[in-house]
């Protein structure tokens, strides 16, 4: 079976997005694949955290894995930091990785600001340490959101690089031509980039200011119906076909949004619900969104208040992960010439 890596950060404001971009597709893939699902916490502190939040919000992304259907028998659901390799791998990377690369990243620009120079080294070298995560188990695929795809790009040309620079050691242990796979992101579907309630133009995002441009997975149904109803729109009714959302990004999004809860294509929600007007598309969005969101709030906060559970997973989480990472950081060490305890 192939094998498909990703992860979460625990910082917090855990929302739809992340829900339908990411952690949905997780359970989707569960059947076809080898899947290991990591709570990224070494990811997290690139920016500051408070400890006591930090360690509550990773067991909360541990439950909504859960919750939202990942069974962590048949899966791997661990923290990073249990697994030392991650870091280890990174260190690595960061030597086979350039400057220049690094310096074209978006993310790292829109969440350093304009004080570049007092943002942690750890937020610049955030794509090495998530090349390591995907790359200690020489994952083939990763389901990401499409803000996700550029860090994807240079796990890749990190991967090439290593397996030209060290091509002959490569083969000389017994690897054959590559050592790591040329990961395939896994990026689609109708909530690639599920949107800011408040603005169509910005993606939902745990750091806005405003509480109401986002469903937060722990939201009530009180609290998704108001920000639905409060979500921004224009004033036509919806289009009967899929290219009249073009230049309409806020009933683009409310669509994909319905499209992804219901499992459907966009052009299947506008084949039900074009000509409607927002108020009466807005309801039956609320509905589908509370039927399908409540009973993971439910379970979440149902396993949040059971800690030593969720402890007890993420730990034989690490166990099992770090058993395949170990593999892999033993034969890097011998093909980069390290001497390594046997
Ligand atoms: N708006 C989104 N639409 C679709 N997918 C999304 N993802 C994030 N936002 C959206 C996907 O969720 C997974 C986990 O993301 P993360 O842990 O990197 O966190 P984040 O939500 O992107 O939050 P940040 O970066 O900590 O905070 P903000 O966004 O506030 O700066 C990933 O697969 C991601 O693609």
């Amino acid at each position: 079976k192939e094998r498909v890596f990703s992860g979460v950060q625990p910082t917090g404001n855990l929302h739809l997005g992340n829900y339908l971009g990411a952690i949905k597709r997780f359970v989707a893939l569960q059947d076809g694949y080898d899947c290991i699902y990591c709570v990224v916490d070494l990811h997290a502190i690139t920016v500051p955290q408070n400890p006591d939040e930090l360690r509550g919000q990773i067991r909360e992304v541990t439950a909504a894995f859960i919750a939202a259907g990942i069974d962590p028998a048949r899966n791997i659901v661990f923290n990073q930091s249990q697994v030392h390799e991650h870091a280890e791998l990174a260190w690595i990377f960061n030597c086979v990785a350039r400057m220049g690369w690094l310096n074209r990243m978006t993310q790292f620009k829109e969440k350093a600001g304009k004080d570049r120079e007092a943002a942690s080294v750890g937020l610049f070298a955030y794509p090495t340490l998530m090349a390591a995560d995907i790359l200690a188990y020489r994952a083939t695929h990763v389901p990401v959101g499409e803000d996700q795809k550029q860090h994807l790009e240079l796990t890749r040309d990190i991967a090439q690089k290593f397996n030209n620079d060290w091509s002959a050691a490569i083969a000389a242990n017994g690897f054959g031509e590559a050592f790591f796979p040329l990961t395939e992101p896994l990026i689609g579907g109708p909530a690639a980039r599920v949107m800011s309630l408040r603005d169509g133009t910005k993606k939902m995002s745990k750091s806005d200011p405003s509480d109401n441009s986002r469903i937060n997975l722990t939201d009530d149904a009180e609290a998704i119906a108001q920000k639905i109803r409060k979500a921004k729109t224009d004033p036509e009714p919806l289009p009967s076909e899929e290219r009249g959302l073009e230049a309409r990004p806020e009933a683009d999004n409310l669509v994909g949004i319905y499209a992804a809860l219901a499992d459907r294509t966009k052009a299947e929600v506008l084949a039900d619900h074009g000509g409607a007007q927002f108020s009466a598309f807005k309801a039956a969005l609320i509905d589908l969104a509370v039927d399908k969101l409540s009973p993971i709030t439910a379970e979440m906060k149902r396993l949040t208040g059971d800690p030593a559970y969720i402890d007890g997973v993420l730990a034989e989480g690490a166990e099992r992960a770090g058993a395949i990472a170990r593999e892999t950081l033993d034969a890097v060490k011998d093909i980069v010439g390290f001497v390594r305890r046997r």
